[in-house]
């Protein structure tokens, strides 16, 4: 099932969330839902608060080109546990605040340590869009979103337009 996803601003996506203590049935068909969610958006990543759920759970699937097989991933519980001082910058999107762009600076490189949907610890290394779309997603476990990267005129700007959209939107 789709899930509606929160626009910025919203009191719940400058939230930390909480680590799930239980890898329940809910739990996986929150994930399952969360990925229907992703691929009809279109997006490549989405973090529970984005549908309002305030849990450290995200999923993500980087293989965007039509050739590339799917690999729809679920991370619970992710942490960062090493950072390439080597950096990227990528021009970042994001579902809650839609058709705005921005270049993020961040770690080319990470390891992420996460719990799987069996409950089995995970470790991988992640590089170029992979590593910056689960950056941007923990950022969103945490409460930050891309634009608190950016300097406040074009935080503010971008923060308006989105408070613009909501308006018209519920006027709609
Ligand atoms: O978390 C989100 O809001 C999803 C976001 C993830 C992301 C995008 C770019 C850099 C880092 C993280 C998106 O998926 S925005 C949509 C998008 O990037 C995309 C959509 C369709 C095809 C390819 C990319
Ligand atoms: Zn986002």
């Amino acid at each position: 099932m789709k899930r509606p996803i929160l626009i910025h601003p919203d009191p719940r996506l400058k939230k930390v969330c909480d680590p799930v203590s239980d890898v329940s049935d809910e739990l996986r068909a929150l994930a399952d839902d969360m990925l229907e969610t992703m691929y009809d958006a279109p997006g490549i990543g989405l973090a529970a608060p984005q549908v309002g759920v305030m849990s450290r759970l995200l999923v993500m699937d980087c293989m965007k080109e039509e050739h590339e097989t799917p690999r729809p991933m679920v991370l619970i519980n992710p942490e960062i546990v090493a950072s390439s001082d080597e950096k990227n910058v990528y021009e970042e999107g994001c579902l809650s605040i839609p058709e705005q762009f921005a270049e993020v600076t961040r770690p080319k490189v990470v390891d992420v340590r996460w719990i799987d949907l069996d409950g089995t610890e995970q470790q991988e290394t992640f590089d170029g869009l992979w590593a910056t779309c689960v950056q941007h997603e923990i950022d969103h476990l945490n409460g930050k979103l891309f634009i608190d990267y950016l300097g406040p005129m074009k935080r503010q700007m971008i923060t308006r337009r989105m408070q613009k959209l909501k308006r018209e939107k519920a006027r709609a």
